[in-house]
């Protein structure tokens, strides 16, 4: 394929736009995403955390992005090494925050680390809501 390919993973509950310029950023790097996003299953077994949003709404999201150009469930965190080979990836993209824990696939493709945006996050949403009695854990 003509062209290079740029693949990230992530979650994306609560889509906020720390996640909308990680995903843009990555896409200047390249000429097409590729975008996996991380199962309801994965998160709860892997992450202990069941995302607000269901992983048939998070997909849908990212899909309609200008720019991605592909989605698919990433169902397992060892599986990494097969999505870019799949995907024929040129570049893995992850936030920061990752730093270092994905090196072993420079054998496979390049390995860019992207700041995060400061001052947003998930967990950050999720807590305000709560101060404000949005909504309530049980
Ligand atoms: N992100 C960011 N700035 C923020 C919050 C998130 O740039 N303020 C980025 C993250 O670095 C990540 C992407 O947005 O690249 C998705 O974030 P999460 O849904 O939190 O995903 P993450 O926990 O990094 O999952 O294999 C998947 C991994 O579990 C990555």
């Amino acid at each position: 394929m003509a062209g290079k390919t740029v693949i990230t993973f992530g979650t994306y509950d609560l889509f906020h736009v720390g996640h909308l310029r990680l995903l843009q950023r990555a896409r200047a790097l390249g000429d097409r995403l590729v975008v996996g996003v991380s199962t309801d299953a994965l998160n709860v077994s892997k992450k202990n955390f069941s995302p607000s949003i269901p992983q048939t709404d998070r997909i849908e999201i990212i899909r309609s992005l200008r720019c991605v150009d592909e989605a698919f469930f990433e169902e397992s965190l060892e599986l990494k090494g097969d999505y870019i080979r799949q995907f024929k990836a040129d570049t893995l993209v992850m936030g920061h925050d990752w730093e270092g824990r994905f090196d072993h696939f420079r054998d496979l493709c390049e390995v860019a680390y992207l700041p995060r945006t400061e001052g947003i996050s998930t967990t950050q949403i999720r807590e305000d809501m709560i101060r404000r009695g949005f909504i309530t854990y049980s």
